[in-house]
């Protein structure tokens, strides 16, 4: 069964210096999900540390966080069925190797330390990584996404 969820999806340094922000957005917005937060930061090794501490035994792990830090990212929470499930899915596998066309990183990454966007990969990941990003909470409001729109 379908629920409602959130999800965290995150524009990596490189999507941000090549101007890729407003494409990504644009295809959770016409997904249908509903965005609940969205900030710029250029966030510090530690906060990248914590946001990937699940990695932390992996030998590309210092790079990874130095790289995540080296310059600002998008940081937003989206919001709707199954978003979560959904957003990996609309971002393609994590190497752009194997991503299918039509996918985030299947149209724009080529390699796997600079494959565009990050997105949740669990309900409790993306529960973690909205309350490390968005720690003062997301906003309330009511979107014109009529309830009947969907099933
Ligand atoms: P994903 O959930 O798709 O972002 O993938 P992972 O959590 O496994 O990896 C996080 C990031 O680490 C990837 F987006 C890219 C980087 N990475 C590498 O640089 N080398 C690897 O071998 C695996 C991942």
């Amino acid at each position: 069964m379908s629920v409602k969820e959130r999800t965290y999806i995150m524009v990596k340094p490189e999507g941000v210096q090549r101007g890729l922000v407003g494409e990504i957005i644009k295809r959770f917005e016409t997904r249908g999900f509903k965005l609940i937060a969205l900030k710029l930061v250029h966030a510090t090794k530690e906060h990248f540390e914590k946001h990937y501490a699940d990695l932390s035994t992996k030998p590309f792990y210092p790079g990874l966080v130095k790289y995540m830090a080296s310059g600002p990212v998008v940081a937003m929470v989206w919001e709707g069925l199954d978003s979560v499930k959904t957003g990996r899915t609309m971002l393609g596998a994590t190497n752009p190797l194997a991503s299918a066309p039509g996918t985030i990183r299947g149209d724009y990454a080529l390699s796997l330390g600079r494959n565009v966007c990050h997105g949740s990969d669990s309900v409790e990941s993306a529960e973690k990584e909205i309350k490390l990003w968005f720690p003062e909470g997301v906003v309330q409001y009511e979107s014109s996404q009529a309830a009947w729109i969907f099933e």
